[in-house]
Order: structure tokens, then C-alpha cells, then sequence
């Protein structure tokens, strides 16, 4: 039997639904999404396997002019999702113009592995609507093929993995047929407590946290975890603590209800609020956190 095997990388603007997209593909919640832009902030891959391929789908950070070191890390990224792609993926969402970053946008319109530009979140739009922008996005990117998409609503989600799944080269499959991601158990732990912190807090908290999970002990019917949030200043270290501490509660419980769903058993979270200076800006934090690219 033939097999085809590739991988599959997701790029565009921020929240465009890029990591929707990819949950809806792969049938699992393993990149968090929120309404704010900047909510991923790796490569996650999610794998998809058949008896007779496996598409190792790319999730990526949305693509921003870096401000400071991890955002360079989390454009480092997306540079490394276009060396190893066999099919592009580019999403845009109704009424977006074009990619913020003209070098980035270039690299798509030279692209010479095939392009499928996904025009998202098609549910908020009309019919005229749809029809002027498949036009202008038929000029702006000519190599590209293009498919209206709501990834939310799963409109011609099925008809675009068909798709890709034709475009798929030959080859052997990369990983284990059994395995669905690249990344550990404790990284799921860190990024559903940063979705929460993303939802509830406001303004620059969310971009100023990143989450560590010191501490994971799986017994038979229960993990327990032990994961520290790392702010960059005390004040902001008070704010997601809360009054006698109800805020921080709220997120470890939300937190936790999604996590047993997602490992289906029982979880145990202890969460602490630890300040780390400046660590978006700091080489060796970044490193010890995952940004090393
Ligand atoms: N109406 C509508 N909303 C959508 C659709 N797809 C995604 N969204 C919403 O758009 C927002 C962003 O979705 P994400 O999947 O997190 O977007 P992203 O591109 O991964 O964002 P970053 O990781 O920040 O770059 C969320 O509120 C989603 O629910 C869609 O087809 N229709
Ligand atoms: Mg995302």
C-alpha cells in the first residue's frame, strides 16, 4: 500500500484561527485559543493519522513585528514552519488585507510548494462580501489555491484536509502512528493556564505571564501538578492573586476542569504566583522555557 506523509504548517496575521483550525483538524484542544491576538506562542504540531498517511500539521504564532525577545523567538517559529513545509497553509480572516510583514507575505507569494490560502471565519460575512474578497486575495496571492473556511463552524473544514491530503507527498510517516503531538504532558498544563489568564485578565498581564509547570505526578487515577505563574512585576503579581486570592482560584479551577477532560482523569493543581524580572527579555528564561529556536 501507498502511504503518504508531510507536514503541514499553519501561518498568518494573529487570531485569525489558525490553532481552531488545527484543534478542528486534528479532533483534540491542543493549542488554547482566545479572542486576544499573541495567544500561541510555539510551534505546536498536532498529528492526524490514517492507515495510509499521517499529516503533521504545523500550529504557529501569528505574525507580528517583534517588540522584544520572545516575540524574536516566537518569529523564529513561524521562519522554521517555511523550511519544512510540504503544503502551506495561509490563513487570512474576512476583511483582513494582507500580511503586516512584507518579507513574510513575499515568501508566500515565491512559494514553491503548493499554497492553500484558507479565508476564514466566513460565518460573519455575506455573499457579496465573500465573492469581492476571494477576488482580491486571487490577485494578491496568484499561486495560491483559495477555500472559504469557518474553522469555528467546521464550513469546508472537511473539503480543505481532503484537499491536503491529496497534495501529501509519498513518504513513510515521520512519527509513531499512536502519537498526536510533539509536545509534553506539562506543556499542556502550561498553556491552559495561560488561556485562562488570557480570558480573565486585562491589558498587559496576559503577555506579561508565562507558566511553569515545576512539578507532575501521574498515579493511577489522578495527576498532580505543581505550576507557578511568573509575572514580571509584584503589582502584577497582586492582580493575578486577587482579593483574598479568588481570582487566581478561579483560574486554577477552570483550569483544571479542562485538563481532566483533556487527560481524562482526576487532577490535582497547586498554583503559585512568583515574580521573574523582565523575563520576556532574557536569553536564559526564554531558553528554560521552550523559546530556544
Ligand atoms: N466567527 C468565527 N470566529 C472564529 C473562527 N475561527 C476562529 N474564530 C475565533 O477567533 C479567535 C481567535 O482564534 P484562534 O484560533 O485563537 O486564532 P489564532 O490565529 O490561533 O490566534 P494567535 O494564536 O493569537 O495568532 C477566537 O475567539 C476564535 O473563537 C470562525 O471560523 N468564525
Ligand atoms: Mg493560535
Amino acid at each position: 500500500m501507498n502511504h503518504k506523509a508531510g507536514f503541514v504548517n499553519i501561518i498568518g496575521n494573529p487570531n485569525v484561527g489558525k490553532s481552531t483550525l488545527m484543534n478542528a483538524f486534528v479532533g483534540e484542544k491542543l493549542s488554547i485559543i482566545t479572542s486576544k491576538a499573541q495567544t500561541t506562542r510555539h510551534r505546536i504540531l498536532g498529528i492526524v493519522n490514517g492507515d495510509d498517511f499521517q499529516m503533521v500539521l504545523s500550529d504557529t504564532p501569528g505574525i507580528i513585528k517583534p517588540a522584544y525577545e520572545l516575540q524574536e523567538s516566537m518569529m523564529g517559529f513561524v521562519k522554521s514552519a517555511f523550511e519544512d513545509a510540504d503544503v502551506l497553509i495561509y490563513m487570512v480572516e474576512i476583511g483582513e488585507q494582507a500580511l503586516k510583514d512584507e518579507a513574510f507575505f513575499n515568501k508566500i507569494k515565491a512559494s514553491k510548494i503548493p499554497v492553500l490560502l484558507l479565508l476564514n471565519k466566513i460565518d460573519k460575512s455575506d455573499q457579496l462580501q465573500l465573492e469581492t474578497q476571494v477576488q482580491e486575495w486571487t490577485t494578491k496571492v496568484p499561486n495560491a489555491e483559495i477555500y472559504p473556511i469557518s474553522a469555528l463552524e467546521g464550513f469546508n473544514v472537511k473539503e480543505v484536509f481532503n484537499r491536503i491530503i491529496d497534495l501529501l507527498p509519498e513518504s513513510p510517516p515521520f512519527y509513531p502512528k499512536d502519537q498526536l503531538t510533539d509536545k509534553p504532558e506539562r506543556f499542556f498544563i502550561n498553556e491552559t493556564i495561560r488561556e485562562k489568564i488570557l480570558m480573565h485578565y486585562k491589558k498587559e498581564i496576559p503577555y506579561a505571564v508565562e507558566v511553569d509547570t515545576e512539578e507532575f505526578f501521574e498515579e493511577e487515577n489522578i495527576i498532580r501538578v505543581r505550576s507557578v505563574i511568573m509575572v514580571e512585576r509584584e503589582t502584577q503579581k497582586g492582580i493575578i492573586i486577587g482579593h483574598k486570592g479568588s481570582a487566581l482560584k478561579r483560574v486554577g479551577v477552570e483550569a483544571r476542569k479542562d485538563l481532566e477532560t483533556f487527560f481524562g482523569k482526576q487532577i490535582h493543581i497547586e498554583l503559585y504566583v512568583k515574580v521573574n524580572k523582565n523575563w520576556r527579555s532574557n536569553a536564559n528564561q526564554l531558553k528554560r522555557f521552550g523559546y530556544n529556536n
